[in-house]
């Protein structure tokens, strides 16, 4: 059941071709008879003519067991049917259409539309999935209100929506959805569940009963997500002021699934990675994400659900949104500067990067193959960041008028990025218009800094200019919210933060003050830019000590250590005593937060040096990036040996594992002492901290550890404790790609994924070992004799023909192939011109085409 057709490019759809549909449906009733080979939909839409055109319903994969309108079979003169559309010729003004479709659960692997994962049935419709489960107008803009019965012998039947308690015997349930969604919300699960329960009471005084549903066994690790929900349900009423909207909420835990989790009204289904939770298989990172994902996609029942997206290209309206909502509630959960960090190093790894290539895009892109392609870094992250701008540009009071007029304005509609940006015109008085270039135009700003201090008077002089992108030149500047503030010398401030608007392409920020300061700019990463600052080091040892703004502080010494990384790699210099020293005053620096002290500690990723010297003109090669980093690694545990076993002693948690972030720091310093340690004693302590764990992320520290170091027990240790289990393997088949030796990696890959428990129809075991090299090993990925790539050639192939989505996805791995050497270049050329020559699904085609065309 392949999509084999590469992509013509006049396939393409446009953002300038929307037209609403002549026909809609208000109404859609469906019975679902489940078998996992012939499961049979049967459809009754109601249907309403709204203007003049024909009635084309969307369909794929489908067998047409009976069509009808009112009551009567459809003769064959009155429609037609192709393998993706059902035209109705004709239509009258006001009918319910009735088809009864033919589906297989059970062979669907592109685990899109309804299929089956360990025994149960459940969907994925977002973006066009729903057209695999019946004919519809799959499209967001058509929102109707739903009755789903369904049929199975199977304990536990679900869909969106409040379930009706009209006599369903055993064997049928019937749900009801009052509120008008379009079809990707749709959801269907069945299988033989078990529920964890709680009841949240809203604001309003609804009585709401939350369930997560996994399967029998793991029913003891719901406990974390299930607090995270009420959390999130708490703060989206105290915060944006939104209320839940029915009486019972459900989430379930999938063990295949193409992404993280899906917001499916009333039923959101999710990867069970991002669920299920133990101290001893989960560590904080998974903890962490737990609750950021389950806020997101409970939040997406106001931003996405009861508002949602007029067409696919203004995904970035729910995305990007919700991203920034998540992100400020994980930031009131935890701690603010922390989330901040690791929300720009996140940005920096995915979307810099997709902005500096082939795959570069707006937040809002004006046209696309495969909708799926666009579920990207730019369209969540940057997105999440136009938000942050949009915010600080208003300031918080402005931001909550837009959002309120917002939601009252659009509740029930399906929206563009101009309605929300009219709703903060309009409630601030601000003209956005400038603004909204941040949603159409692509590439990453550059904002080039440089200072003046002459008769008292400071001077900074900005600059932006916005790179060309694949088929866009010539750009307009931005309007970039810089927040900037000033210290002395001796890390006095000066002035405190204040907010400029760059809005040409260039301006100059002025302040009088006694002596020349160091100027702290774009404090709290105030916009998603490429900062071009010649700054001293003494300057930066200023900021990196005393910085009253954490993130700068932050970055004074991410900027130290790139700077000299960037020198060891090019020059082949040492590192520096004043740069060690700096490192090692951070690292016992009892007044700062363990958290933020195991982040300052963390050197910048091989990754992004690559990106880093190839924006400065240099060809990054990946074996001499990964050899700099190491011996500065090794240095920084040397300056630091002495202290080692005290700092440790220090991070000691007592009591019981417990996920708050508070002890979850300590962890993660004492997981960074431990690996310096490792670098000195060859695994010693590594071997002790191992055995000692009493949880997974002391456990995965040692883990990780003891694989650097060459330990030739461990993971035949690690396996027998977890071969039971199919989360934890999954953490046992990446730890040993990616802290392989690079020359090793692809050979122990390739031993990986020839085991039995390795299953490519299975993402997370994919991503667990194919993503474990290409985003986890880089120096292992860019091998010089190219194995890496014909590893991910090889794999993108057998995955494309199940599942073209996650193989798509895989695919962008290779878009950054032009930064490289001509022998590099020239082998990833090839593997991309094998992969275009075979028939491979359209999501993978449009992704090849476009790496290509580089
Ligand atoms: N909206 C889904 C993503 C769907 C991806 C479809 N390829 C999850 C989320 O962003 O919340
Ligand atoms: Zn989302």
């Amino acid at each position: 059941m392949r999509d084999a057709t590469p992509a013509p490019a006049d396939e393409a759809v446009f953002l300038k071709d929307y037209t609403p549909v002549p026909v809609t449906v208000t109404h859609v009733d469906l019975h679902f008879r489940l078998d996992p080979r012939a499961t049979e939909v049967s459809a009754r839409l109601t249907c309403k003519r709204q203007g003049p055109g024909e009635f084309v319903l969307d369909g794929e994969h489908l067998e047409m067991v009976s069509l009808g309108i009112d009551g009567e079979a459809l003769g064959a003169n009155r429609y037609t049917l192709t393998d993706r559309t059902l035209t109705i010729h004709d239509a009258p003004d006001a009918f319910l259409l009735e088809t009864v479709a033919r589906i297989s659960p059970e062979t669907n692997k592109a685990l899109e539309g309804l299929y089956m994962s360990n025994g149960m049935y459940c969907t994925q419709c977002e973006a066009e999935g729903f057209r695999r489960i019946t004919w519809m107008l799959d499209r967001p803009d058509v929102m109707a209100t739903y009755d789903v019965e369904i049929e199975a012998e199977l304990p536990v039947l679900l869909s969106n929506g409040n379930e009706a308690g009209d006599g369903a015997g055993k064997g049928v349930a019937r749900w009801h959805d009052p509120w008008p969604k379009p079809t990707y919300l749709f959801a269907l699960v069945a299988g033989n569940l078990v529920a964890t329960s709680d009841r949240f009471t809203t604001m309003e005084g609804k009585d709401v009963a939350l369930n997560i549903w996994v399967r029998p066994g793991d029913e003891g690790r719901t406990g974390y997500a299930m607090d995270a929900l009420k959390r999130s349900m708490a703060w989206d009423e105290k915060v944006y002021g939104r209320a839940y909207d029915l009486s019972v909420f459900n989430i379930v835990a999938v063990d295949d699934f193409n992404m993280g989790a899906m917001e499916n009204k009333g039923l959101n289904v999710f990867n069970s990675k991002y669920v299920l939770a133990s101290p001893e298989t989960a560590t904080d990172t998974d903890y962490a994400l737990i609750e950021g994902i389950v806020a997101h996609e409970y939040f997406h029942n106001w931003t996405g659900n009861r508002i949602t997206c007029r067409d696919w290209f203004q995904l970035c309206l729910k995305e990007g949104l919700t991203v920034f909502r998540d992100q400020q509630f994980s930031a009131d959960m935890r701690s603010e500067a922390v989330q901040r960090i690791g929300d720009v190093l996140q940005l920096r790894a995915r979307q810099f990067r997709e902005d500096a290539g082939p795959l570069a895009h707006p937040v809002r892109p004006e046209s696309f193959v495969e909708i799926n392609n666009f579920y990207t870094a730019t369209v969540y992250e940057k997105g999440a960041e136009v938000i942050g701008m949009l915010r600080r540009l208003v300031g918080p009071e402005g931001y909550a008028a837009g959002c309120d007029l917002y939601f009252k304005r659009h509740d029930g509609q399906a929206c563009t990025i101009e309605d929300w940006l009219a709703c903060f015109e309009e409630a601030t008085g601000r003209d956005l218009s400038q603004f909204a270039l941040w949603y159409s135009q692509a590439g990453t700003p550059r904002l080039a800094v440089e200072e003046s201090y002459e008769d008292g008077i400071f001077r900074a002089t900005l600059r932006q200019t916005v790179p060309d992108t694949p088929g866009q030149t010539d750009k307009a500047p931005m309007v970039i919210p810089v927040a900037w503030g000033l210290l002395d010398a001796e890390g006095t401030e000066l002035r405190p933060t204040e907010m400029f608007e760059l809005a040409g392409a260039e301006g100059v920020i002025e302040a009088e003050v006694p002596s020349r300061p160091v100027l702290s700019v774009l404090r709290g990463f105030s916009a998603p830019v490429i900062l071009e600052h010649e700054q001293s080091d003494a300057d930066r040892l200023v900021l990196l000590a005393s910085d009253t703004d954490p993130f700068n502080r932050w970055e004074a010494g991410r900027t130290l250590a790139k700077r000299r990384l960037v020198a060891m790699i090019v020059e082949g210099s040492e590192p520096d005593a004043p740069w060690l020293d700096a490192m090692a005053t951070l690292a016992r620096d009892e007044s700062a937060d363990p958290a933020f002290r195991a982040l300052a500690l963390a050197l910048p990723s091989e990754d992004d040096l690559a990106q880093t010297l190839h924006a400065g003109g240099v060809v990054p090669d990946p074996d001499a990036i990964h050899a700099a980093r190491e011996a500065a690694a090794a240095a920084v545990a040397r300056t630091l040996a002495d202290d080692l076993p005290a700092l440790r002693r220090a991070m000691r948690v007592s009591g019981p594992y417990d996920p708050n972030a508070e002890d979850a720091g300590k962890r993660a310093l004492d997981g960074a002492l431990l690996r310096m340690q490792t670098r000195l004693d060859g695994g010693e302590a590594a071997r002790g901290a191992y055995r000692a764990a009493d949880n997974m992320t002391d456990r995965m520290a040692a883990f990780a550890c003891l694989l650097e170091a060459g330990d030739p027990e461990v993971a035949a240790a690690f396996e027998e404790d977890w071969k039971h289990d199919r989360l934890v393997m999954d953490k046992w088949f990446a730890a040993q790609v990616m802290h392989a030796a690079p020359d090793r990696a692809v050979g122990i890959a390739t031993g990986l994924t020839r085991r039995p428990d390795f299953d490519a129809a299975n993402p997370n075991r994919v991503r667990s070992v194919i993503g474990a090299l290409t985003a986890g090993n880089p120096a292992g990925f860019h091998a010089r004799d190219g194995s890496g790539y014909r590893f991910l050639a090889d794999w993108l192939l057998k995955i494309d023909a199940m599942n073209p989505q996650t193989a798509a996805r895989m695919s962008t791995a290779f878009d950054t192939w032009r930064r490289y050497d001509a022998d590099r270049q020239e082998l990833v050329a090839a593997q991309l011109a094998r992969i275009a020559e075979e028939r491979i699904s359209r999501d993978l085609a449009e992704m090849i085409g476009r790496m290509r065309a580089a």
